[in-house]
């Protein structure tokens, strides 16, 4: 990935000032409280997700499953929306906030296709409406080395794939992020990256109880450099695989070609699981930034902390990768 220096000019000012206190320590105990709770499958039925008016927080949100460790404060409101990577809107980490003001989400459709018995193409309220929304927190550790926590609205990945009826032949999901480049000036420029951004999943992966696909974050509808209106987040694995601003969804039989594997793959790979003992080619994968947990200068010198096998979520998933060899399949 790209690595660009921050000039100490662009010094955030929000990472010095955390405007936004979302979770009192009440609550954030609560969800911390949650480790030793089971890791419950699905969503509960009969509640019908929908997006708030402008302005709003969404409704209905009950707590989800959430594993924290100690330090895992959550990030900033200001440092999640300010401190991004969304090539269509630049490759700066300020550029997406900058940029995304033209990029108006809704409308939305979501095309549904493949090896599946109920493909269609859906408005974006009845693509959420059968599924009940989550606050699910998250680590979010970007494969550049940095991390944040960040508490998403979602609705379980596993249940959008039960509805849509894989078929048998269908192995791999596939997701597409929206090529508006009217609104998106990164996709003006055609030396950034092929569009459209491309991820996928084996499927088993999809159903592992925390895939999600988020909606908000903070309780609020996303923003554009967020991924509006909606994103993957799969937080065992490295940050690109949580592709944004999702316009179609794809059962496939063959393991998708996804975009930072295709531009470079001595680099990147499918599965992309976060492993401290496979380093990048440049840099160790052994530690991360947390960024705006105190350093200032953008994250460049958040203090650092030891990385997770898979994110910390090994309990939950390592069992879907018995067998392999995890040092080749980065
Ligand atoms: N379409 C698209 N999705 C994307 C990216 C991108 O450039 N384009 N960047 C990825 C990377 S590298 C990361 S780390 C996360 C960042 O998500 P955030 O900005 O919401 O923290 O989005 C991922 N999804
Ligand atoms: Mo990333």
């Amino acid at each position: 990935m790209l690595i660009r220096q921050k000039k100490t000019s662009e010094v955030a000012s929000h990472e010095i000032t955390p405007e936004h206190v979302y979770l009192n320590r009440r609550t954030f105990i609560q969800a911390t409280g949650l480790i030793a709770g089971s890791l419950a499958l699905g969503a509960t039925a009969g509640q019908a997700a929908v997006m708030p008016a402008k302005g709003a927080k969404f409704a209905d949100v009950k707590k989800g499953y959430s594993k924290l460790g100690e330090k895992d404060t959550p990030t900033t409101f200001e440092a999640v929306t300010t401190y991004n990577n969304y090539y269509e809107f630049g490759t700066g980490k300020d550029d997406p906030a900058q940029n995304a003001g033209p990029f108006k989400p809704l409308p939305w459709t979501v095309q549904v296709d493949g090896l599946c018995n109920k493909p269609g193409t859906l408005g974006f309220d009845d693509f959420l409406k059968p599924h009940a929304l989550e606050e699910r927190i998250y680590r979010m550790r970007c494969v550049e080395a940095w991390s944040m926590v960040i508490p998403w609205v979602g609705i379980s990945l596993a249940d959008v794939v039960k509805r849509f009826e894989p078929q048998g032949s269908a192995k791999y999901i596939r997701f597409e992020t929206v090529v508006r480049p009217a609104e998106m000036s990164g996709q003006r420029s055609s030396h950034i990256l092929p569009w459209p951004y491309v991820e996928g999943l084996r499927l088993d992966e999809a159903q592992n109880p925390l895939a999600i696909l988020a909606v908000g974050l903070y309780g609020q509808p996303l923003l554009g450099q967020n991924g509006a209106p909606i994103r993957l987040v799969v937080p065992w694995k490295y940050g690109f695989k949580g592709v944004k601003s999702i316009v179609r969804i794809s059962f496939v039989e063959e393991e998708p070609k996804n975009t930072w594997r295709t531009m470079n793959s001595d680099e990147y790979g499918f599965y992309a699981n976060v492993n401290p003992k496979v380093d990048h080619p440049r840099w160790t994968q052994a530690s991360e930034r947390r960024i705006g947990a105190g350093g200032g200068l953008g994250g460049l010198i958040s203090p650092r902390q030891a990385t997770l096998m898979f994110n910390g979520y090994q309990e939950e998933v390592a069992h879907l990768y018995d067998g392999m060899n995890l040092s080749r399949y980065y």
